[in-house]
């Protein structure tokens, strides 16, 4: 997936190098790349090819990194530390990093359309597929979920509340990704809606982990500062629930993402795989 990040990323020391510098840094700094993983892996599962979905993989990546760098800006988060590394404005300085998020998110939507995408691709499937992305990270959606996620800061919050932060803000990129792969690669309307709730479960089981690991998780292996949430009383699965609670509901969503699987061929293990590391990953 590495290549394919840098073949369609501008050239790091080309003009203005500061940005593009800045952008190879964030996405270059390692990352598990689940989300590009995920669009390869939903259209082969119908029955696509790994190679044409490809830009569209990538741009999934440039829009995670966007939200990432974003995400540990002063005005937010304000973390050192991000994929093992000092974070993007530590090193590039808070203008830089604002920037940097920018053009990944530009440059996403520019992979989104491309035109061997169009060229592999009806146009209208295309536009869909970048449409539904459009849609899951604005304020309907990832957005959406991070500004309740900061107003809720300190407050008590209910599970109620508590559900829609972690299926908005992160929830719903995950399970574009998937449906994204899965719409570029051919799913029937059936294997689209199988796939889409596939996507969801695994998406709010990533984030209940993701809640656990800054409690149990070891900051190296993270690459990133672990007990954060419980510094800003952040609302988490944890905190409401308590460890062995977060950990069961984080299992059963597995379990329910893959059984929305039955009715595909094995060309789909992949997506089982990934829902069985979601739950046991420690990183
Ligand atoms: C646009 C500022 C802004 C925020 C949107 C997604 C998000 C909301 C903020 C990013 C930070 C965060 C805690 C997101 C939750 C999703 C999550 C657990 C991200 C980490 O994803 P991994 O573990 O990271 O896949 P790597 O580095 O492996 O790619």
């Amino acid at each position: 997936m590495d290549e394919s990040i840098l073949e369609f990323l501008p050239r790091k020391n080309s003009y203005p190098e500061s940005i593009h510098s800045a952008m190879n840094y964030s996405l270059m700094a390692g990352g598990k790349r689940l989300r590009p993983i995920l669009v390869v892996a939903a259209a082969e599962a119908v029955g696509g090819d790994r190679q044409t979905v490809l830009p569209f993989a990538v741009a999934a990546e440039f829009i995670h990194t966007y939200t990432l760098i974003h995400d540990d800006l002063p005005a937010l988060d304000d973390d050192d530390f991000r994929r093992g590394k000092p974070t993007s404005h530590k090193v590039y300085g808070e203008a830089i990093a604002i920037l940097a998020g920018d053009a990944l998110l530009t440059e996403a939507f520019i992979l989104m359309t491309n035109g061997s995408l169009l060229d592999d691709i009806p146009a209208k499937e295309v536009l869909k597929a970048a449409h539904d992305m459009a849609r899951a990270i604005g304020t309907g959606g990832m957005i959406g979920g991070q500004v309740v996620d900061l107003e809720s800061e300190g407050k008590p919050v209910s599970p109620e509340a508590l559900e829609y932060i972690h299926i908005y803000k992160t929830g719903h990129l995950i399970r574009a990704c998937v449906r994204g792969g899965a719409k570029l690669g051919g799913a029937t309307p059936a294997q689209f809606s199988a796939l889409s709730r596939y996507g969801a479960h695994i998406g709010l089981a990533f984030q209940i982990i993701d809640d656990i690991l800054d409690i149990t998780g070891d900051q190296e292996k993270l690459g990133k500062d672990v007990g954060s949430d419980i510094d800003r009383e952040k609302a988490t699965y944890p905190a409401l629930y308590g460890l062995a609670e977060s950990k069961k509901k984080a299992e059963e969503l597995v379990n329910e993402s893959i059984a929305c699987l039955e009715p595909f061929d094995d060309r789909a293990d992949p997506l089982r795989e990934i829902a069985r590391f979601f739950v046991q990953r420690t990183f």
